[in-house]
């Protein structure tokens, strides 16, 4: 009895594990080992394996014989496990669907990881990009300015051409007119030294021979001008209006033999002076007045630390007396168009139109404080002057170059615009003009572009002169430079 309800607790187990098909799984081997250890042979064990069904009973006391089928529970079990089979094939393909998942889903993690490296890199082009874009327009900005500038400095640089093209053709076309004016000049400087030489023919076949201009001379001062027929040192200067006349002359002034004055040009002025007023030497006329010489003529003078003699007119009459002249016209009767070296040593008549010289300017000027005067007069008798506080030379290695100080006076100031500037005359061009002023003024002067004044220009008579350039004896202040004064003198005085 007990072993029947054994069997039958077995088979109630046996139907749960196929019901649970994972449990029974596991648990068939075990049952199939169960089954061959405990379970006794049995009449019914010849029909195992298929028993179906299990019925549970009230436990009692049986009565007759039990029977069990069992041809049911073994088809359910048949099926139970074509069903685990499918089951496990199942499993099996969603494990490989699982398997091919995870290796999808770890392809797509690194697909994930590489979009995100990729746009985060895009962003840094993207940064960079705006960043070549801003650096590539500002490069673009200051190439467009660099050409603006460029394209102006071109422009300047035409313009500049163009000028300095037409400058230079400027240039040529008055160095031709130069020319053919220089040409003109010689050829007239020569008929009239041709000229000259007819009338000297002429005067000398003559029964009363008319003793000719450049013969003059007086009796305290040897003149020392003559009228060398040279090509730029001939009368070119000379008023030619109207000659000096006998009464230009000064009266008791007596014509000298002609081997003492005509026969010897030279250009050292002021040689063999026979009289001078008192035994001197004095430093300069000032000096003389001081000592009791108050009469004006002229004297012998002798600058400090200056190794040399000279002499010159003293004005002892005109304000206050004590003036040394250094120049002075009043006839015409001397040529003012001179060379270098003629200006450096002096040349005239002591007692007439002369000029200093400027080695003697400039070793008067070196001793002390000078000024300078200027007395102007014009042929209506009207007399002015200009004085300047301070005046003096420079030596001749700086051109004689002039230094002059404060203007005061009635004439107006036509010489402080000469203030500075170095001595120019024919032969030596130290002037701010291209040309050589002293070729357009006839004279010597401190020329600058050229002239407001020029009181070493062409005498005329008269006054208003007519001429190619401004080459009268002229003070721009005063009547203008188309006006050639009647007198002029220039002279120094110590401060
Ligand atoms: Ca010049």
């Amino acid at each position: 009895m007990e072993k029947t309800l054994t069997l039958t607790l077995m088979r109630l187990f046996l139907a749960l594990c196929l019901g649970l098909p994972e449990v029974c799984g596991r648990r068939e081997d075990l049952h199939a080992e169960v089954n061959a250890k405990k379970r006794p042979p049995h009449a019914s064990e010849t029909k195992s394996g298929r028993c179906s069904y299990t019925f549970i009973v009230p436990q009692q006391k049986l009565k007759g014989a039990l029977c069990v089928s069992t041809a049911p529970a073994d088809a359910a079990a048949a099926a139970n496990r074509s069903e685990v089979a499918s089951l496990r094939a199942e499993l099996g393909r969603q494990q490989e669907q699982l398997e091919k998942l995870r290796a999808q889903l770890e392809r797509e993690g690194s697909l994930a990881t590489e979009v995100r490296a990729l746009r985060k890199e895009s962003n840094s082009m993207n940064t960079r990009i705006t960043q070549l874009y801003a650096q590539l327009l500002h490069e673009v900005i200051h190439k467009k300015d660099q050409a603006l500038e460029q394209r102006r400095v071109e422009n300047l640089l035409l313009n500049a051409t163009t000028q300095t093209l037409q400058v230079s053709s400027n240039f040529r076309e008055l160095e031709k007119k130069y020319g053919a004016l220089t040409s003109t000049m010689t050829s007239q400087n020569k008929l009239i030294a041709s000229l000259e030489k007819q009338c000297q023919c002429r005067n000398a076949t003559s029964a009363s021979p008319v003793t000719p201009e450049p013969a003059r001379t007086q009796t305290q001062a040897q003149s020392n001008y003559s009228s060398v027929a040279g090509e730029m040192t001939n009368d070119v200067q000379r008023d030619q209006s109207a000659p000096p006349s006998q009464k230009d002359q000064p009266t008791g002034r007596a014509t000298v033999p002609a081997a003492t004055t005509a026969s010897a040009p030279t250009d050292h002025p002021f040689i063999s002076f026979p009289i001078t007023k008192t035994p001197g030497p004095w430093r300069d006329c000032q000096h003389a007045l001081e000592s009791g010489e108050t009469t004006s003529g002229i004297y012998l003078l002798r600058p400090q630390s200056a190794n040399r003699l000279l002499q010159a007119w003293c004005d002892q009459a005109s304000a206050q007396g004590g003036w040394t002249v250094i120049q002075r016209r009043q006839d015409g009767s001397v040529n003012f168009f001179r060379t270098w070296e003629q200006y450096k040593q002096g040349f005239g008549n002591l007692d007439g139109e002369y000029w200093l010289g400027l080695e003697h300017l400039y070793w008067l000027t070196k001793q002390t404080h000078y000024k300078l005067r200027l007395a102007l007069e014009d042929w209506q008798g009207r007399q002015v002057f200009a004085e300047y506080d301070s005046f003096y030379v420079e030596p001749e290695s700086d051109w004689y170059r002039l230094r002059l100080g404060e203007y005061q006076g009635t004439a107006g100031d036509s010489l402080s615009w000469h203030n500075n500037k170095a001595f120019t005359t024919l032969d030596r061009d130290k002037d701010g003009y291209t040309g050589n002023c002293a070729h357009y003024q006839k004279g010597g002067w401190w020329y600058h572009m050229c002239a407001h004044s020029n009181l070493n220009g062409v005498w005329y008579r008269g006054g208003h002169y007519r001429s190619r350039y401004q080459d009268g004896v002229y003070w721009a202040e005063f009547h203008g430079g188309s006006y050639s004064l009647k007198r002029v003198s220039m002279m120094i005085k110590p401060a």
